[in-house]
């Protein structure tokens, strides 16, 4: 829908503006929290932001970025900060499926 491309992009925008420097880093989805609009991330050691390797819940720039999104796969993401301060994904692609098997309670089989 164009309106939320439109948002999005205002959000990304935003984002950018605010917090200049893109902070790029790798992880794997352990949960997909729709209703919260948050991912549950195990991610490497982002250098960039000092962060060390754990595992963590990131918000997301908008909902509709889930769509795609399962536990087990592994994604590349961009972080930004949203009006707050918080970390909030602005870009997320999923690279693959881990090999480990996703522990969020919630698995389907397929
Ligand atoms: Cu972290």
């Amino acid at each position: 829908m164009a309106k939320r491309n439109l948002m999005l992009m205002a959000l990304t925008l935003a984002a950018s503006l605010a917090w200049a420097g893109d902070h790029s880093a790798s992880g794997t989805v352990n949960a997909v929290k729709v209703k919260e609009g948050v991912l549950n991330i195990s991610h490497g050691p982002i250098k960039s932001m000092n962060m060390e390797g754990m595992t963590m819940d990131f918000k997301v720039a908008d909902p509709a970025m889930l769509s795609d999104v399962k536990a087990g796969n592994t994604i590349e993401f961009s972080l930004g900060k949203d009006a707050k301060g918080a970390f909030v994904i602005t870009d997320l692609e999923v690279t693959g499926e881990s090999t480990a098997h996703a522990d969020d309670g919630h698995e389907h089989s397929h």
